[in-house]
């Protein structure tokens, strides 16, 4: 890539390189900004990027890495679907040294098989989230629902965890449905209706969704079924979409963790230098995580973040 940037593609940087994005879907709101974000860092610093969306499939994304392989690119960046099943094809592209750079989920493989991985510290925002519906409930007896992300991804389990770890030793709050609904807004709509019908669904006292899409779906469900969400039942989800901050403008949503949309900035601050002089960034480049409740002036916040087409 660095001849090509001297001869015919001279007007870009000297470092043009190629970059294979394996992206999971545009599952969510979040991740819809990220494609976003991604390209327009690419396009910034004069890289070619080539896009590859999985369906949310990890079977199209393994495809994707083996495709980018092929074609010889100078790096590859990876959203894991799911964290487990990685090694073969982290393997090839590391025979073909080629670095890849893990963006916002984590695998389960040996750490030699990446360059790095840029993300939140998935757990902290789950107990951030507990600790939040803590404060707010004090003594009385909550009972919880909640909405997790996509099987076997890394924020579904460790947004699990953390939540759990952040409400422990609360024996009045109580966690007493929990089921996935993949990350998006229309499971989260419909799992919520079937927790509403389900015994127990007129002693919901909390809504706690590993996503703010699925919250929005499920705030839907409860105003359809009479009740008033953000009172009736308190929402609490991750990521800090714009719709969120509607929702929470609008007294129907309470709180979110926001997680970053610019994963791409680090991973190619990371590459450009590794690419330039070998250096080695370390394995896990950690982005701010933020708890963003009513008080925070949502309406503004709303604002200020829809522009970034979320
Ligand atoms: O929170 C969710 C998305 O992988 C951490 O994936 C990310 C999550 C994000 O679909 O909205």
């Amino acid at each position: 890539a660095a001849l090509f940037a001297s001869t015919a593609l001279a007007a870009l940087p000297a470092a043009a390189e190629t970059v294979g994005f394996a992206q999971i879907g545009s599952e969510s709101g979040w991740r819809a900004a990220e494609t976003t974000v991604t390209r327009q860092e690419a396009e910034k610093r004069g890289h070619d990027l080539k896009f590859a969306d999985a369906q949310q499939k990890q079977e199209n994304q393994i495809k994707a890495v083996k495709t980018f392989i092929a074609q010889g690119v100078d790096a590859i960046l990876l959203a894991p679907v799911v964290a487990t099943g990685w090694d073969q094809v982290l393997q090839e592209a590391k025979e073909a040294e080629i670095p890849v750079v893990l963006l916002d989920r984590q695998v389960d493989s040996s750490e030699d098989l990446y360059l790095t991985a840029v993300g939140s510290d998935l757990e902290h925002e789950g107990r951030v989230a507990g600790e939040w519906l803590v404060q707010q409930v004090g003594d009385r007896t909550c009972n919880v629902v909640e909405l997790q992300g996509t099987t076997g991804s890394s924020p579904a389990i460790k947004r699990k965890a953390g939540f759990e770890a952040g409400i422990a030793g609360h024996d009045n709050i109580t966690i007493t449905r929990s089921q996935t609904a993949d990350f998006t807004r229309t499971k989260g709509k419909e799992v919520m209706e079937s927790f509403l019908k389900a015994e127990g669904g007129d002693e919901i006292c909390a809504l706690y969704a590993h996503n703010d899409d699925m919250a929005v779906g499920a705030i839907q469900a409860i105003k359809e079924a009479g009740k008033k969400p953000g009172t009736d039942i308190l929402v609490v989800s991750i990521d800090a979409v714009p719709d969120i901050f509607q929702a929470m403008a609008a007294g129907e949503a309470n709180a979110t963790v926001e997680l970053t949309p610019n994963m791409a900035g680090p991973a190619f601050d990371a590459l450009e230098a590794y690419w330039k002089n070998g250096t080695v960034p370390p394995k896990f480049i950690q982005t701010e995580s933020k708890l963003y409740t009513q008080a925070d002036d949502p309406q503004a916040i709303y604002e200020s973040k829809k522009d970034l087409g979320y």
